[in-house]
Formats: structure tokens, C-alpha cells, sequence
């Protein structure tokens, strides 16, 4: 057993994710924290809002609200809207608590003591209009890299570059639109990275097992020229966490906050001491995951998130740990993933286009969506969703091949044999080769999963069902029943095992079907497979049961076309 901490990137508070989201980050590392607690591993699953900044800002104002409030009231959405996807984190905290305002002014202070803090007078961009400095988000124009239209002021969403605001060509206000723009000095900190450049070039090259697309992206910025300027850490904006030297006033730097990004990843930390806060827990308990030096140093701290996150998760964030000089945890291993694409296009949250998670949920159970978003994680390269595709995966997977092969088995047994497990015969020939079948597959199932590996895990428990389907079909109990009705008792009985163990198994992907059907197995323990042959002769002759309702219902065509065309346009 383990201790594993894993955080999943936290979600900006600027209104509710797209399914593009949810699959880039919250979700999967979902499955990967069901997953090890099912293995027994001990877990911390930490998520949080993400809170500050021009994007909490900008969406306040637009709901006409105090940013505060609107903060507090986003959380709430959030936080139900991850319950109803089953998401199990074991805190969702915020990154606008007293414990991250604390340890984000920390930070700075021992950056700042040990000289990775420079104090920068800069240029930034002022609108006459606005009467304000247009930080970030504030401000949109040409990306100099790829020439993208839509580029903000912090990063091109396009091409994943990082950019300051006097970076962009025709560059415009996003509160006015205006480009009566001016460019004013004002004085700002910033994070001295390059200082650190060879001690994150050796670490990120320690990194062997990283996924390709987490080390490109690294590497990329690391050595591309300018990837890993200085960069500014502080911002001209009410909203934020104060700038401080640890508890000290810095001077010069009044009425100036820190900016998001540097913030947002000490969420990680300062959510594990809200856990612990909530818990009734001590800081040692949450520090034990943190630090070194309390007993972080066998913890493995995995971390998921979107491409465009990396850069910030290889660089910013590690080089604000390194550079306190201070005993912290660094991450072990980053699951980044691409994009998934809407129905030819881009989801996108600024133009409402796609599914968002409150909408998933009012038309189908989090099931068919976890099943569905996780089978196509966007892993090796950007996937699509289309009303097509996501129709023929639950129907195919969940109704056709689970579903049903728990209804035939269950029925079967209640027609034959009654609701309880049947007695009598002895392991058949086809039961031997479904066994001998899942001791292989269900290796494989593990070895994806340890290796996050979602696509494959998924095509892996996807032909797990399947086989049970096959048994089925070869065995024929209907068939055999009319003649030597103990060997039907046999592979009825191991079949209604297999749907114990697919419960089990498929717990991680599908946690709320999985439950149902513990519930109707009337089964409580939920032990992890060791050996297939034990696992399989679990319920013994007589254990009681009740046929589940239909697990997964089919899409009908009329469905997928109406949900078709109602999620065509834009959100308003
Ligand atoms: N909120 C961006 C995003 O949601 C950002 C992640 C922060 S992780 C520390 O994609
Ligand atoms: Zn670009």
C-alpha cells in the first residue's frame, strides 16, 4: 500500500465547465484516485476553484455581481455539479481561502530571501477608456506565434504560448473593445525562473516515464528561446491575494495583488490544509503530504491537466517549490491531455459552444457520460465528440455488451433457478477458459490503469465484458439446462459472480452502475480481484440476489437527434 496525493488542475470560477473541460483534468484523475483506493493505496484527492484573476473579474462584472459574491456562489455550483459526476475528491477547496492567502505570501517572501524575486518597473498596457491597466485577460489581439485572432493577454489559447499583454498585435481592450491604448510604467514582481532553468532542465530530465506530450511541452519552453523569461508575478487589480512578504508589507507594492497563475498551483498545497481544517485534522496531517521533512518523502503526488496547463505545472509552479529553498513535495508524475473537440469545432466556454456539465447531467446519468468522455480521453492526440459517436459507445458498451449480459444472467437465473446463486455442477470447460481469458485481461486491465493509460484501460474493460458475453453464448445454459441442468447451475453461477467482479472492476468508470450492482448482488465487500478462479466462486450456492433494473438504457435515434440540435447554437 501507498500513499498517493493526486490534484487535478483547478477549475477557473468564471462559470460552469465544458465537457472538454471535465475530461482534460477533473475526471480522469477521478478515475485514477477510484482506482487506487480500490487497490488500497491510501489517497488524498484534492481539487479547488480556481478564483482569482481577470477571468473571475470579467464574468463577476458581466453577472453584474460583487466578485466576492460571485465567487462564493460559483463555488457552490462547482461543488454540486462535481457531486453529480460522482467526482470524489476528498476536498474541493477554494483558492480564495485564509490558508492560500497565507502560504501564497510565503512564498514570495522566501522567493524574495533568497533572491529569485525581482522587483521590475515595466510597461503596461493602460486604456483610456477603461481608465485601468488591461492585464491578461483584459486584453485581446494577434498572437504573435501562430497569428491566432483571439489570442489574451496572458496566453494564446491556440498555440499554448505564454504571453505578456505588450506581446500582442492590434491589441484591444475585452472590457471596451477599445483600442485607445497606452502603454504606462508600473512597478511589478517577478518570479527569477531563469535562475532556476538547470535545476528544472535535471529534473524534468529525471522524468523518464513522463508522457510525451508533458515532456514536449516542458522541454519546449524550457529551451525555445524565451520560454523561460522571468516572468511577473504581481498584478495591477483589486481582486487577489495581497502582496506580501510572508506576514510583512512590501514596499512599493500597495494595492498590487499576485497574479493567478503564481497563486492557483499553492492551492494544491493550501487545499490539503483546508482538508485538514474541515477534517478536524492538525497541519501535521496535511503537511504529511506536503513535506519532506513531515513525511511527504513517500508520498507519489500525480498530477492531471490540460496541455495548455503544462507549462505552468513543469516550470512556474516547480521553480516557485524549488526556490524557497524549503522542504516540498514536487510532483512525480503530470497526466496532460489534448483537446476534445465539439461536433467539428472547438468547445469553447467564451462562445457557449458545446455541452457543459449541467446540461450533460439534465439529460443522461453521469455514467454514460463518464463512460463515454474517459473511452475517448484526448490522450495521444485531440478526440471529438460527436452526437453520433457518443450514441454508438453507449449503446454498443454499456446497453448492448454490460447491460445486457447482466440482464440475461440475472433473468436466467430468476426464471430457472430463483434469485438466488444456484447449487450443484462443477467448473466447465468454458468456465475454465473464461478464467484462464480474464487472468490475462485483467493484468493487462491493471497495467493500463498503474500507467494511466485511460483509452487503453477502457478498450481493455470494454473486452473484460465482452468476454463474458462470449461465455455466455458458448456455454448456452438455456440450452444445456434441458438436459444437464447442474452444468447450467455451474456457469450461472460463475456468470452471476462475473457480474460481481465487473462491478468491482468497472467501479472506477462507472461508479454509480457499479453500486446498483453490488446492491442487487447484495454484496458488500468489494475487494480487488487477486486470483480470477476465487474471485469468481465469491457468492456461494445460495446467496440471494434481486434482478437489477435495466442497468443502461438505449439512446434512440429521436433523442440524439433533438439533443443534436439543441446544443448546435451558442449557451446563452
Ligand atoms: N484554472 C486553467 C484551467 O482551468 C486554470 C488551471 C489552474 S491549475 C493550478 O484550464
Ligand atoms: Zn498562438
Amino acid at each position: 500500500m501507498s500513499r498517493i496525493l493526486i490534484t487535478s488542475a483547478i477549475p477557473y470560477i468564471n462559470g460552469i465547465k465544458h465537457l472538454g473541460n471535465l475530461v482534460g483534468s477533473q475526471l480522469p484523475a477521478d478515475l485514477f484516485a477510484r482506482y487506487c483506493r480500490a487497490r488500497g493505496h491510501e489517497v488524498l484527492f484534492l481539487c479547488a476553484t480556481d478564483e482569482h484573476g481577470t477571468p473571475a473579474e470579467l464574468a463577476a462584472a458581466k453577472a453584474g455581481m460583487p466578485v466576492a459574491e460571485y465567487c462564493a456562489q460559483m463555488h457552490r455550483t462547482q461543488a454540486k455539479l462535481a457531486a453529480g459526476f460522482r467526482l470524489s475528491f476528498d476536498h474541493f477547496g477554494r483558492s480564495s481561502s485564509p490558508q492560500n492567502h497565507r502560504l501564497t505570501q510565503h512564498f514570495a517572501g522566501k522567493l524574495a530571501e533568497n533572491g529569485f524575486i525581482a522587483e521590475v518597473t515595466e510597461k503596461q498596457v493602460y486604456s483610456h477608456a477603461d481608465g485601468r491597466f488591461l492585464p491578461d485577460r483584459y486584453i485581446e489581439g494577434t498572437c504573435p506565434n501562430c497569428g491566432y485572432d483571439k489570442a489574451r493577454g496572458d496566453q494564446c489559447e491556440n498555440c499554448t504560448k505564454q504571453l505578456d499583454p505588450t506581446d500582442l498585435i492590434e491589441p484591444r481592450s475585452a472590457i471596451s473593445g477599445s483600442t485607445d491604448l497606452e502603454i504606462r510604467e508600473t512597478k511589478h514582481l517577478y518570479l527569477r525562473q531563469s535562475a532556476l532553468k538547470d535545476d528544472l532542465d535535471a529534473w524534468i530530465d529525471s522524468k523518464t516515464d513522463w508522457p510525451v506530450l508533458t515532456t514536449s511541452i516542458a522541454k519546449k519552453w524550457l529551451h525555445d528561446g524565451d520560454g523561460l523569461k522571468d516572468r511577473g508575478i504581481t498584478r495591477d487589480l483589486d481582486w487577489g491575494i495581497p502582496v506580501r512578504k510572508g506576514e510583512e508589507e512590501w514596499p512599493g507594492m500597495e494595492g498590487k495583488v499576485f497574479y493567478v497563475w503564481f497563486d492557483a498551483p499553492i492551492e494544491y498545497i493550501a487545499c490539503a490544509a483546508e482538508w485538514a481544517q474541515a477534517q478536524g485534522l492538525d497541519e501535521a496531517d496535511w503537511q504529511s503530504w506536503w513535506r519532506t521533512d513531515a513525511g511527504a518523502d513517500d508520498v507519489r503526488y500525480v498530477q492531471f491537466m490540460g496541455k495548455d496547463n503544462v507549462p505552468f505545472h513543469t516550470l512556474s509552479f516547480p521553480a516557485t517549490l524549488m526556490g524557497s529553498r524549503e522542504p516540498w513535495k514536487l510532483v512525480d508524475y503530470i497526466k496532460s491531455f489534448n483537446y476534445l473537440n465539439y461536433d467539428g469545432g472547438q468547445f469553447s466556454t467564451s462562445q457557449g459552444r458545446g455541452v457543459f456539465m449541467d446540461q450533460a447531467l439534465e439529460i443522461l446519468p453521469a455514467d454514460y457520460w463518464r463512460w463515454w468522455l474517459l473511452s475517448n480521453a484526448p490522450e495521444t492526440s485531440d478526440s471529438e465528440f460527436t452526437w453520433e459517436k457518443f450514441q454508438g459507445g453507449v449503446n454498443k458498451d454499456l446497453a448492448d455488451v454490460l447491460g445486457n449480459f447482466v440482464s440475461r444472467v440475472t433473468k436466467f437465473c430468476r426464471s430457472k433457478f430463483g434469485e438466488e446463486v444456484p447449487v450443484g455442477g462443477d467448473l466447465t470447460e468454458e468456465g475454465a477458459k473464461l478464467i484462464a481469458e480474464l487472468d490475462t485481461r485483467i493484468a493487462a486491465y491493471v497495467a493500463h490503469m498503474d500507467a494511466i493509460d485511460i483509452r487503453k484501460a477502457a478498450t481493455e474493460l470494454r473486452a473484460i465484458w465482452v468476454a463474458g458475453n462470449e461465455f455466455l453464448q458458448t456455454a448456452a445454459p438455456w440450452t444445456s439446462f434441458k438436459t444437464d441442468p447442474d452444468r447450467a447451475a455451474s456457469d450461472i453461477r460463475l456468470a452471476l459472480n462475473l457480474i460481481r467482479l465487473y462491478a468491482v472492476i468497472s467501479a472506477p468508470f462507472l461508479p454509480d452502475a457499479s453500486a446498483k450492482l453490488m446492491e442487487a448482488l447484495r454484496c458488500e465487500t468489494a475487494d480487488w480481484p487477486g486470483d480470477v478462479g476465487e474471485a469468481l466462486a465469491f457468492m456461494k450456492p445460495g446467496h440471494s440476489f434481486v434482478v437489477p433494473n435495466t442497468l443502461f438504457a438505449k439512446i434512440p435515434d429521436e433523442d440524439r437527434e433533438d439533443w443534436a440540435e439543441r446544443f448546435a447554437g451558442q449557451r446563452t
